[in-house]
């Protein structure tokens, strides 16, 4: 952390001076609710001279989490340290924050604090608000529900996905859906914004209802002999001490395991963990996986055995009865399929741009190390058609039999233990109907239009309303974290659309900016929990979230607010049961130790901090009883086996519609790849918009979360990433401001020009806070401005990485922009 940046202290005041002029409430903001002044950081090593220290936990959506100490001295937090239990084992291993979570102290002392329940008074997104009493508050929300299940049904409640509390045991669900389902239900999602693609595409490949991890990094880290990172960063996206970060790093100590990253940016892990990089243009895995196949097939280097056992579909032997001869995947790969077209290696360089000769090379490698651990990230799926990618790599697992074996994989993520837990019940859902987490825009506009073989809609045959109540609770997509940023803003600003939108946060938004309501929550910090760990391989742990400080301001726990609206709604007794929020966290380590017998009781939980759980499997191997013994434990798809032709999604191809289909919306039995809409080959004829652009998940921040606190803006500036041919052809410097076009918006950010990523590919990370110049043109960086909100074929999920746009100098940039100080306030 720099030593040189403002002191807390500085920043905050000043930026409170400001956020309050620009939020419109004026002097009343500062005045009303008391300020509460940032604290000074103790010179480093001093101990607080009184006090005490309290566990706590970061809880956003890195996938890791790390116990945070939090060292409280006269009601403030003064300091933030990391785990000190655990040693340096691999399965005992010190769970240490990363940079964003010990700064903490930062996030929960924020100027763009929101400090009391906001009204809109302007119109919606003009950024006019009117402090409120609670009381009023919990009575306008009471109305307008009440208003909207009478008018138009509980169909027309929506809740957000938002990842801003992941998955601690209370504040994860907040006790909104319990609410909903208390009083008629709200309309679901399915899928996620993470792995959307491949967590819909796997119950046809190998039958699990959500993506089918692989084996453990430990396992990986102990047994392996080749390790593939595919569209993989663990150093960036699991950086938790405990999570992967270390454990690939472990991996990496062993000298007799290669490890290959595929990535079109030599990214951290890349650099810190890879013997090899391969490179393949952004969204072409599957056309890679099929010049490797070929080359594994011809050479005769595939595993035959395990796919004659275990697979359907490879040959023309092993195909479900009834589909015409040319409908393997063997055939698809010799030119004896639809297409008549060799996958041969030099057909998938150029469709690639990696070069023949490693396509190859990776292939032997690939099929003759054993074994072999292929963990793919969600990069490669979140494409358009990426539930074909992730299938397609899902192939290269089973045709090198590494499915179930110690030291190999499935294909899918690197995989982790969960023991079961307790978590606040959030009861069930009356409403039947979900749609996709990516759908929300459009049930908005067009909701009763909106079908099961068009849409996805699931549970009924169609939506019977648009969504007129939306809640955004730890999240921000109305105006960051979903595709094209103008599109959204325009759907959500409509009034007559969604009739009422209520964000809770504990920071001032982008999102926050567009809702009717606001409703300030408290941090971690000041409420009860209790957070487990996420994906941190086979080292399971549970931390104690103990309240280290009372709420902020006026901020209340969002399960104070639900238990006041619930009172409101003539369910209270129902909500609480008669518990308060720590009642809940009391109740829960009870009922988890029913579950867990050695689970400490609260107040050992409180002095302990983190209590570990054994993985009772020790390392753990995906698909292992698959593997032992296939005819006793099937997998759930209709032949049992792994389905690498998918006998449903060939009878699916057949009834789903697309409405306004673009190029590569298809669904299709095999893992075949598709020449998309803005794909690698579309790049190359498009004279106006040829760069391809993803949005990598970035260091400084989590998604949005973290991205307006100075330091980690300091130290992790957003660049954008740009290879050095594209910049020299466009004349562009590193450290340049660019602008990156394409005709869905405008943004402005730094160029960082550099060899790590292959030319024709930017990176802009994604999750940046929006800073809007009067043209509309932002100049924080969000790469959502550029992305497409139009739906992969199967999952109706997310094609975020899938942008063509071009790039140049910019000019006319207003002042100041970029600057590591907080900008809640600006414009939306
Ligand atoms: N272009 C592009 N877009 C993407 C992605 C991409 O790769 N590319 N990735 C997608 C993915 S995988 C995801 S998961 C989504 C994430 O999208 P979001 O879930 O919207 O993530 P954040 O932007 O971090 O928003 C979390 C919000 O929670 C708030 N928060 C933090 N702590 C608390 C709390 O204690 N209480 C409350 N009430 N709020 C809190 C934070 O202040 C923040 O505003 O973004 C998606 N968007
Ligand atoms: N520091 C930090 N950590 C995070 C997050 C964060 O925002 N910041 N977000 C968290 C969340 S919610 C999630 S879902 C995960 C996200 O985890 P991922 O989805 O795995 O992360 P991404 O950065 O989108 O993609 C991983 C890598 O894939 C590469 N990639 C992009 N397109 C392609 C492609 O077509 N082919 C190949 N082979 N590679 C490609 C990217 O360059 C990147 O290095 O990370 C989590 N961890
Ligand atoms: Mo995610």
């Amino acid at each position: 952390m720099p030593p040189t940046a403002l002191t807390t202290t500085e920043f905050s005041r000043r930026s409170l001076l400001r956020w309050s002029a620009v939020a419109g409430g004026g002097a009343a903001l500062l005045g009303g609710c008391g300020t509460k002044e940032a604290p000074a950081t103790p010179a480093p090593g001093a101990i607080p001279p009184k006090g005490r220290t309290v566990w706590s936990a970061c809880v956003v959506n890195c996938g890791s989490r790390c116990p945070l100490r939090l060292q409280v001295q006269d009601g403030t937090v003064v300091r933030v340290l990391p785990d000190d239990t655990g040693d340096d084992s691999l399965l005992g291993r010190q769970i240490r924050a990363c940079v964003r979570g010990r700064n903490m102290r930062q996030r929960i002392y924020n100027p763009d604090r929101i400090k009391k329940p906001l009204k809109r008074v302007g119109k919606r997104g003009e950024g006019k608000w009117q402090e409120i009493s609670w009381e009023e508050a919990f009575d306008l929300f009471a109305k307008k529900l009440r208003y909207t299940i009478d008018t138009y049904g509980n169909e027309a409640i929506f809740k957000t996905y938002g990842s801003g509390v992941w998955n601690a045991h209370i504040a994860y669900s907040g006790g909104w859906k319990r609410l909903f389902n208390l009083l008629g239900g709200s309309l679901d999602y399915y899928g996620n914004y993470s792995y959307g693609q491949i967590g819909t595409c796997t119950k046809y490949h190998y039958g699990a209802d959500d993506e089918q991890m692989s084996n453990s990094f430990e396992d990986a880290a102990t047994n392996s002999r080749l390790l593939v990172l595919w569209g993989n960063n663990p150093q960036e996206t699991r950086m938790s001490g405990g999570g992967n970060t270390f454990t690939s790093l472990w991996a990496h100590k062993r000298s007799d395991l290669r490890i290959v990253v595929v990535d079109p940016r030599y990214s951290d892990s890349a650099s810190l963990l890879a013997d090899e990089w391969i490179a393949p243009r952004p969204g072409t895995d599957a056309a890679l996986v099929a010049g490797m196949a070929y080359v594994m097939v011809t050479e005769n280097l595939h595993d035959q055995k395990f796919l004659d056992e275990y697979c359907s579909g490879f040959d023309e032997e092993h195909m479900p009865a009834g589909v015409p001869k040319g409908n393997s995947y063997k055939s698809y790969l010799l030119g004896e399929g639809k297409d008549r077209t060799k996958k041969t290696p030099a057909w998938a360089s150029r469709i690639t741009g990696v070069p023949e000769a490693t396509i190859v090379k990776f292939a032997r490698e690939l099929a003759t190390t054993k074994p072999a651990n292929i963990t793919q990230g969600w990069g490669p799926q979140r494409h358009a058609n990426g539930e074909n990618i992730a299938r397609a790599i899902y192939t290269l697992a089973a045709m090198t039999g590494n499915v179930g074996i110690p030291g190999g994989g499935t294909g899918g993520r690197e995989g982790y233990y969960w023991p079961v837990t307790q978590w606040f019940p959030d009861g069930d859902n009356p409403v039947e109907a979900s749609i996709s987490f990516y759908g929300w825009t459009d049930a908005i506009v067009r909701g009763p239009e909106m079908t099961a073989t068009a849409d996805g809609v699931r549970g009924v045959d169609k939506l019977s309303t648009g969504i007129k109540f939306m809640l955004s609770y730890g999240g921000n997509v109305l105006a960051s974290q979903h595709g094209d940023v103008n599109r959204t803003k325009e759907i959500v600003s409509d009034e007559s659309l969604c009739e009422f939108i209520c964000v809770v946060d504990n920071q001032m938004t982008a999102s926050a900016q567009l809702a009717d309501l606001v409703l300030p929550d408290t941090t971690a910090a000041e409420r009860w929990d209790l957070i487990p760990s996420e994906y941190t391989g086979d080292m399971a742990y549970l931390i104690m979230g103990e309240k280290a400080v009372e709420p902020l301001f006026d901020s209340k726990p969002a399960y104070d607010m639900c238990t006041e609206i619930a009172k409101r709604m003539g369910v209270e007794k129902e909500f609480t049961e008669g518990r308060t929020l720590e009642g809940w966290a009391r109740h829960m380590q009870a009922e988890t130790v029913k579950e867990h017998p050695d689970f400490p009781d609260f107040e050992t939980l409180r002095k302990k901090g983190v209590h570990r759980y054994q993985n009772p499997d020790g390392l753990t191997v995906a698909l292992k009883e698959f593997r032992e013994d296939p005819k006793k434990n099937p997998l759930a798809t209709p032949s049992g086996k792994i389905e690498i032709f998918s006998s449903d999604l060939w009878e699916l191809a057949k009834t789903w519609t697309f409405r306004d289909p673009l190029p590569g919306d298809e669904i299709t039995a095999l893992p075949v790849h598709l020449d998309t809409w803005e794909g690698a080959v579309e790049a190359r004829s498009n004279e106006k918009y040829p760069l391809q652009v993803i949005g990598h998940h970035f260091k400084g921040r989590t998604h949005s979360t973290y991205g307006n606190l100075a330091y980690n803006r300091e130290a992790h500036p957003q660049k954008a990433w740009m290879n050095s041919l594209d910049a020299a052809d466009r004349g562009i410097k590193n450290g340049d401001r660019i602008l990156v076009f394409n005709d869905r918006g405008r943004l402005t950010v730094p160029v960082m020009v550099t060899p790590r990523i292959m030319p024709g590919v930017v990176s802009v990370p994604q999750g940046a806070w929006l800073e809007r110049g009067p043209d509309g043109t932002d100049h924080g960086g969000v790469v959502n401005i550029l992305t497409s909100q139009h739906p992969t074929p199967l999952s109706k999920g997310n094609a975020q990485h899938t942008v063509l746009a071009q790039v140049q100098l910019a000019t006319d940039v207003p002042d100041g922009v970029g600057r590591p100080t907080p900008r809640a306030g600006s414009p939306v």
